[in-house]
């Protein structure tokens, strides 16, 4: 255990971790049945368009997020810039601006104007009021983030939605087997989104999956992530290439076999990081509704650097030395990116606020409780100590190191 400012790796201590602790390692379940499934698949000679492992990870998907269809993609990105072609958006996309940059990039290669908007303080989720105040007659959708797994106020959404007949997805990403007023994600809006990349909850190494209950919705899309090919073989429509390979649904199959087990330890590992950091001033572990189901793939702290002294960069910097990777999702905002910063530029306040602030530590199936003691123990001395560590962090800056 580390008492003492010399014993963190930062100021030559020893690094507290033999190996790397990651956010993001993937789960990817029995290797055994992954390999007895792509040796199916091989044996079967069909790899790609819809094959039956394909067929089997979209029905269980469906199952889960309790809709009437699932069309899996090779990635969530894809799967947004399908949704949102697929039902003619144009114009603005009003989206909040906490968010991974995919989320906007989906918008933007499809010509559309992501039009960025404010979150609410402490939960970063799309804030409903502001969402109203930015439509105009050019809004043509939508789009609301499950951040971190927490369900976007999805009522408030819907109702702005159709008051305004406009069009609304959710990017899903974080929030598979999550719920929003204890109905599954996956049927709010008129689509929703969900990832399968290797750093999520459920991983199919990239992948992606559109759900909604809409038929004439799905079909499109269906049709739209094979080349615009229709069922009756007739290219109907202006597609591309959307689709998962049999591989990423093996994958996807077996990781989703070990959902439960995941989910439950992900879970645990939330409960011990809350208890570990309850009474450390200055750090709060962002919590989930007990009322909802939640996936806990992200742990999430907020640094308050007025209460502490240092900063959420320095934090990670620190935890960064002793070889544990937590990374800052999201920061900065979309609207702070280059691609999307104006002149002069967007202010949203509570977006920059908690961008500055947020850091994500090392969860999942790989990390043990005892991993998640060290590295709260870390934390802790950091946050107790953060006068004299930025005393010793100019001298580091002075003397180069
Ligand atoms: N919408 C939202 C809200 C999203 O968060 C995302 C993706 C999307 C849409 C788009 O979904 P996809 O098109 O990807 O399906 C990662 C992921 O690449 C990205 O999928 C994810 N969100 C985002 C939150 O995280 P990076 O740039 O942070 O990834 P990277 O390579 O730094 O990996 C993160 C950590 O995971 C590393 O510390 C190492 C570990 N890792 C990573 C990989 C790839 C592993 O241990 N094994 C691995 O195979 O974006």
């Amino acid at each position: 255990m580390k008492r003492a400012l010399t014993d963190l790796a930062i100021f030559g201590g020893p690094e507290a971790f033999l190996h790397t602790l990651y956010v993001g390692r993937p789960t990817t379940g029995d290797r055994e049945r992954f390999f007895a499934r792509l040796e199916w698949a091989l044996n079967n000679n069909w790899l790609t368009n819809g094959g039956p492992l394909l067929r089997e990870f979209e029905g269980r998907i469906a199952d889960l997020a309790s809709v009437r269809h699932c069309v899996a993609t090779c990635n969530a990105t894809i799967a947004l810039q399908l949704v949102l072609r697929a039902s003619d958006v144009s114009g603005e996309v009003i989206m909040p601006s906490m968010t991974f940059a995919a989320t906007a990039h989906a918008v933007s290669w499809l010509g559309l104007e992501p039009v960025f908007c404010d979150v609410d303080a402490e939960s970063g989720l799309l804030d409903p009021e502001h969402v109203a105040s930015l439509v105009t007659p050019r809004t043509g959708a939508i789009i609301g983030v499950h951040l971190w797994g927490r369900p976007a106020s999805v009522e408030k959404l819907e109702k702005i939605a159709a008051d305004n007949q406009v069009k609304l997805f959710f990017d899903a990403a974080h929030a598979l087997g999550c719920t929003a007023d204890g109905r599954p994600i996956g049927g709010f809006g008129n689509a929703e989104v969900f990832s399968f990349h290797a750093t999520k909850a459920v991983t199919s190494f990239e992948g992606g999956a559109i759900v909604t209950d809409d038929g004439l919705l799905a079909e499109r899309i269906r049709t739209m992530h094979n080349f615009g090919i229709a069922p009756d073989k007739l290219v109907s429509d202006a597609g591309t290439n959307g689709k998962m390979s049999e591989c990423a649904a093996a994958m996807g199959l077996t990781s989703l076999d070990a959902f439960a087990e995941t989910r439950a330890h992900n879970r645990l590992n939330h409960a011990l990081y809350s208890e570990e950091l309850r009474d450390v001033r200055g750090i709060s572990v962002h919590t989930f509704d007990p009322g909802e189901q939640n996936n806990y793939q992200y742990v999430i702290i907020s640094v308050d650097s007025a209460a502490i002294d240092i900063d959420r960069d320095q934090l990670q910097a620190i935890l960064r030395a002793e070889k544990v990777v937590a990374q800052p999702y999201f920061s900065p905002g979309c609207h702070q990116m280059q691609p999307y910063r104006t002149e002069p530029p967007l202010r949203l306040e509570n977006t920059e606020q908690l961008s500055h602030r947020v850091l994500a530590l090392p969860t999942g199936p790989a990390v043990s409780s005892e991993d998640i003691r060290r590295v709260c123990d870390i934390i802790r001395l950091a946050a107790t100590n953060g006068e004299l560590i930025n005393a010793r962090w100019d001298q580091r800056t002075r003397s180069g190191s």
